[in-house]
């Protein structure tokens, strides 16, 4: 059951999209939610061995056949299940459509969310083999490893047995994401309201280290950082310079890549950038404010061996946790696009 809004109430989200830059959309992410904190109970790692024991099988096989010859298409998988687990929990309510565009999908931040069809294909190929037996939910967290160790990012056990919900609500997605202006207060506080540390924090934003982003989600930075036509101060001002030679004045639709030179890689890179000023969101700008961030991002620009491949993968586990629906909760979605 989709939750159709009146077209007031319509209104009143497009209003909220334009204010959003100037206004305090980080109150309204708090009074969002209070219940989705993490706790993954009823997951494990093989939830499907007697199920549907080639599940995790078939996931890779297609993966890999879609990275190999779309490897762009690794940044938006990692990232829908990120956005799926901030907004209701990792249950899947990412991928539903809604007849009156009013699901997650059709919010403002999922403007570079791509990639729906694989996860479609996954699971077409999924149950044919097994069928009823796997959640979106779950194929979303598969997915979202497979195609960062197809990218030679890190390899990390999936936790299982995720259920479907069955609601997906525009404004949640917009008020539950963190938008890329947020400081680092709103971002400690965002990742502790879901069960989340500030190590994850520093650490799951090295997903930064691949793909790309509209000029849109940074240009405040570039022209009229205060509104006085000024630029960022903790950007690079020679990254600026380079940043406006794609981004033009009021440009929404051009893209730059987040880790310039190896967008399609993932690795270590991400953590160089932003300490030397050059990430690319306020967001990403913000991890040098906070002491305990500020150290882990120097920590990955100095030494050899360092252990971010192996706290993605632990922190991703965390994250794949928030507000699961487990046991007799939610459902198994037969199409991942619509509720039973
Ligand atoms: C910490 C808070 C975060 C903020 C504010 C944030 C914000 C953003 C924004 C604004 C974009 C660009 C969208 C566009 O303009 O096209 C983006 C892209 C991306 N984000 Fe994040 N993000 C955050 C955390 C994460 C996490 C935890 C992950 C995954 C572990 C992630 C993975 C990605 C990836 C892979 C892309 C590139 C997508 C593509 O190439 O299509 N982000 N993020
Ligand atoms: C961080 O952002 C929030 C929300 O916009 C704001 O209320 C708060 O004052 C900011 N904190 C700092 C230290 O700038
Ligand atoms: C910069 O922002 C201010 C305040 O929001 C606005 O009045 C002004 O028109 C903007 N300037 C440009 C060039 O967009
Ligand atoms: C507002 C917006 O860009 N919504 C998009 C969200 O993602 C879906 C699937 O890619 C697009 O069809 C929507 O247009």
């Amino acid at each position: 059951m989709h939750v159709s809004k009146t077209s007031d109430e319509l209104a009143h989200d497009r209003g909220m999209l334009s204010a959003e830059r100037s206004t305090d959309l980080s109150t309204l992410i708090f009074l969002a939610f209070a219940s989705d904190l993490a706790n993954g109970q009823g997951l494990k790692v093989g939830f499907y061995e007697q199920t549907c024991p080639n599940v995790e099988a078939i996931v890779k096989k297609t993966i890999d056949q879609v990275i190999s010859v779309a490897p762009t298409l690794a940044a938006p998988l990692l990232r829908m299940h990120f956005h799926d687990c901030f907004v209701r929990g990792c249950e899947g309510s990412v991928l539903l459509n809604s007849p009156t565009k009013q699901a997650e999908k059709d919010a403002i931040p999922n403007l570079s969310l791509r990639g729906f069809q694989i996860i479609d294909k996954v699971k077409t190929r999924v149950e044919k083999e097994c069928p009823g037996v796997v959640s979106c939910a779950d194929i979303v967290a598969l997915v979202a490893r497979d195609v960062t160790a197809a990218i030679k990012g890190p390899y990390w056990e999936v936790e299982t047995g995720r259920r479907d919900g069955t609601v997906s609500i525009l404004i949640e997605a917009l008020t539950n994401l963190l938008p890329p202006f947020a400081n680092i207060t709103t971002l400690k506080s965002g990742f502790k309201r879901r069960g989340l540390s500030v190590k994850d924090l520093v650490v799951l934003s090295g997903g930064h280290t691949i793909g790309i982003s509209h000029c849109s989600s940074f240009n405040n930075r570039l022209y009229n950082f205060t509104g006085k036509g000024d630029t960022d101060p903790t950007l690079d001002p020679n990254y600026i310079a380079r940043l406006k030679m794609t981004c033009k004045p009021g440009d929404q639709n051009s893209i730059v890549e987040m880790d310039p030179g190896s967008f399609k890689t993932f690795d270590e890179d991400y953590f160089k950038l932003v300490s030397k000023r050059r990430g690319l969101f306020q967001s990403d700008a913000a991890l040098l404010d906070d002491s305990e961030t500020k150290t882990y991002v120097k920590l990955h620009t100095t030494t050899h061996g360092t252990t971010f491949f192996k706290d993605f993968g632990v922190s991703m586990v965390k994250m794949g946790r928030i507000g699961v629906l487990t046991g007799m909760a939610g459902e198994i979605r037969k199409v991942c696009t619509k509720v039973n």
